[in-house]
């Protein structure tokens, strides 16, 4: 399938090292696909749906310690610590290898390798980039050609050039011997004892976030945790904003928001759900793409109500992981219906009714579901330049601290503002849920090199002469809370009345108030027609506490003290101004 030397010779390297006794070429052809999934319905890796009323659509169950990404296990290998930084695992590369070489020997003898050519991004688009995964596993090829364009396409894009080398072994499932390893020096990934979403599907967050981002600062782009959108108002006007939010905070329910249709002739359109790689336009603007062909979306939550569009594209040619099994061979999970069914067989393969006491779906669970299902897709997807950014939006989940929405001062301060994201944490982190955590630009377990080095690199961007259109850069908060510990917005669809007043300000259609921590907006600029929401709670929504703010300081001055020298003056500069402004 390829005569490109530096595929062959790493494959028969790694051939040498797993032993495995067959090696299968994923060409990415319906038949070679079909036969892939007809025999893991015959080991039980995938129980088939019911293909009636889910066709294409499978199913498939986890080992119980192996359901979400381990961010304690996950490495960024380089020679130096300090290029891994604070905020990454780290051990040397030779050291890292040697460890990792003994789990994976002989760790294919009676397994199939399967070779996945694919490609990050559209084929023939200047941003894309190829890389190959070596797996024993027919999950993680069937995911893969969900999530990327997979197979002798990516071969044909990779020509005798270079790609990121993958390798992926399930090993025994053991949670001890579980690593995820990015070796950005080498352009290359390993990956052992986990069979899961992110920890297998290298071509996300280990390729498109953590090798993308180190390959993003060395030759001047980026690679960013961010959803892309398009709005349309309706005059017609269609605009694009990129927005980062850390796990788990509804970036895929804002990309596939569905507008009030009080509001008029409003229109979204979904680029992307999880990641953005951006880069200055020949017209100083910068323009991003998508980089996945599909969603690896958490199941729990999801429901016709909170997001239509991407229930509907689940309904066909889809793989749900770790959700629970209906009589009728279709699925559920909870927050699905209202009435949860009143018998099903639940994520452990454990019969289950609604008086079990326990989850249906495991709170992590998950569908991959191809890009092109989805009823609002962006007719710009496949674009090879990708779609120009008036706006980037930052966002996190506090309680208190954080306005409905404002916008930064300036690229700098916006810079400062993403830097100081802080949200609460999640299942899909299997840390400890509601502990509030900084996560700089969504990007704390994504980043592949050192983090002081990438607000450099985002203060650098936002200076480089070509880019003299750059998007403004706004924060917002969905999740305010009430003393009571109501939230106090809405959400979902009425998200698109920010949107709208950020779009507002890019256009300098509407005026602001200045706070010490950026421009909120006066109320009588954003559009609350037909919302039911009353003089205080919006007064609240957006008011800035001073106090509150102060008492945030010290919190973000600590995480700062731990890049030491690599804090950018920039960076420095944002803070000691928003104390001053605070005093
Ligand atoms: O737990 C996992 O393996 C999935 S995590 C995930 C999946 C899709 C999009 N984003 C994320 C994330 O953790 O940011
Ligand atoms: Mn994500």
């Amino acid at each position: 399938m390829t005569t490109n030397q530096k595929v062959l010779t790493w494959l028969e390297e790694m051939k040498a090292l797993t032993q495995p006794d067959k090696v299968v070429w994923i060409d990415g052809s319906e038949d070679q696909l079909n036969a892939l999934r007809e025999e893991a319905v015959s080991t039980g890796e995938l129980i088939k749906l019911n293909q009636e009323k889910l066709p294409g659509c499978y199913l498939h169950r986890t080992a119980e310690n192996d359901v979400a990404r381990v961010e304690d296990r996950t490495f960024i290998c380089t020679t130096k610590r300090e290029d891994a930084g604070p905020t990454n695992n780290w051990m040397a590369p030779a050291e890292m290898y040697a460890m990792l070489r003994e789990i994976y020997n002989g760790s294919m003898k009676g397994r199939t390798m399967y070779v996945v050519p694919y490609i990050m991004g559209p084929a023939g688009s200047p941003f894309s980039k190829v890389g190959i995964e070596l797996t024993d596993s027919i999950y993680v090829v069937l995911n893969m050609n969900i999530m990327t364009r997979m197979g002798q396409i990516a071969l044909d894009e990779l020509g005798d050039g270079d790609f990121v080398k993958c390798l992926h072994a399930k090993c025994d499932v053991d949670p001890e011997k579980r690593y995820i390893v990015q070796f950005p020096e080498d352009n290359t990934i390993w990956s052992c004892n986990s069979a899961y979403g992110g920890n297998v599907l290298l071509g996300k967050k280990c390729f498109a976030l953590r090798i993308a981002s180190y390959m993003g600062y060395k030759e001047g782009w980026m690679a960013e945790h961010m959803l892309i959108l398009g709005l349309t108002n309706p005059a017609g006007e269609k605009k694009y904003v990129a927005a980062a939010f850390p796990s788990a905070c509804g970036k895929t329910n804002l990309a596939m928001l569905i507008p009030p249709a009080v509001l008029g002739d409003y229109k979204v359109e979904t680029v992307g759900d999880d990641i953005a790689w951006i880069r200055i336009g020949e017209d100083g603007r910068l323009w991003a793409i998508n980089p996945e062909a599909g969603f690896f979306g958490v199941a729990p939550g999801t429901s016709e109500k909170t997001n239509y569009n991407a229930l509907e594209a689940t309904k066909k040619n889809t793989i749900f992981t770790n959700v629970a099994l209906c009589d009728d061979g279709t699925v559920w999970w909870e927050g699905l219906t209202k009435e949860a069914p009143a018998h099903c067989i639940d994520w452990l393969g454990k019969e289950w009714t609604p008086e079990s006491g326990t989850k249906a779906a495991h709170p992590n669970s998950r569908f991959t579901a191809p890009a092109v299902n989805c009823p609002c897709i962006s007719p710009e997807f496949e674009a090879p330049n990708g779609v120009p950014l008036s706006a980037i939006i930052f966002g996190g989940r506090r309680a208190k601290s954080a306005p409905l929405v404002y916008q930064s001062f300036d690229w700098n301060h916006g810079v400062f503002v993403g830097a100081t994201m802080a949200s609460e944490t999640t299942a899909a982190a299997t840390g400890a849920t509601g502990v509030v955590r900084r996560d700089p630009m969504a990007m704390r377990p994504f980043c592949g090199y050192n983090m002081g080095d990438y607000f450099q690199h985002w203060i650098d961007m936002g200076h480089k002469p070509e880019l003299t259109n750059p998007p403004k850069i706004f924060h917002v908060n969905w999740f305010r809370r009430d003393e009571d510990g109501n939230f106090m917005w809405p959400g979902f669809g009425d998200n698109m009345r920010v949107l709208n007043w950020i779009l507002d300000r890019c256009d300098g259609k509407v005026g602001a108030t200045e706070t010490p921590i950026g421009y909120v907006p006066k109320k009588e600029d954003l559009n609350l027609t037909g919302l039911d929401i009353d003089d205080k709670t919006l007064t609240e929504l957006l008011s800035v506490d001073k106090d509150v703010w102060r008492a945030e300081l010290p919190g973000i001055k600590e995480y700062f003290d731990q890049f030491g020298d690599k804090l950018p003056a920039g960076i420095q500069e944002q803070y000691d101004a928003l104390a001053a402004r605070l005093k």
